[in-house]
């Protein structure tokens, strides 16, 4: 009985992990370029920038460019590069094989667009914001007042709100399983 307690909890306590670096890991958006209309010649010039402004770029995500090798590619471009539609302003090789996947790994403004002739121009660039992902690198703001209890000592201040949560979960999932058991 003991035995089988212990290793439901083992199990569990696995899952609770497993779960959590999901968590954290997982806070990375890959951003699919165009949504379903991918990276291509967009019906307007203002397709990309409108879809651009509808989403939220942070360091370390990912912009996904959809696209069928040969037909389109993606280059990254100066300010100047992507105004003109002139892919001399390249900063990087162009990326030739589709889907792309290019990831936003600084903050500011990143300039891309396709180096096939008439592409750009025809509205096929995007210009996109990155932020960083810790706009405030101080604490998170504590939400009890006059509590007085501080959280325990040993963690990283942005980890220990979900390892107290997890070991309040394997508490109460320890007195659920002792009281089935009995
Ligand atoms: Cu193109």
């Amino acid at each position: 009985m003991t035995a089988s307690t212990v290793v439901v909890v083992a199990v569990l306590a696995i899952l609770l992990q497993v779960s959590l670096q999901g968590w954290i890991v997982g806070a990375a958006t890959t951003h699919v370029v165009g949504g379903s209309t991918g990276w291509t010649i967009p019906p307007n010039n203002t397709f990309y920038p409108d879809w651009a402004s509808s989403q939220t770029f942070l360091v370390g995500d990912i912009l996904q460019f959809n696209f069928e090798t040969g037909m389109h590619d993606v280059v990254a471009v100066t300010k100047s590069g992507y105004d003109a539609c002139d892919s001399n302003g390249q900063i990087a090789s162009p990326v030739t094989s589709g889907p792309a996947s290019i990831p936003l790994s600084s903050a500011g403004e990143h300039y891309y667009l396709c180096g096939i002739t008439g592409h750009c121009s025809a509205g096929q660039k995007l210009a996109v914001s990155v932020v960083s992902s810790t706009p405030d690198s101080g604490d998170a703001p504590s939400p009890s007042s006059g509590g007085g209890s501080s959280p325990p000592s040993g963690s990283a201040g942005a980890l220990v709100a979900p390892p107290s949560l997890v070991a309040v979960g394997l508490s109460l999932l320890l007195v659920n399983i002792n009281n089935a058991l009995r």
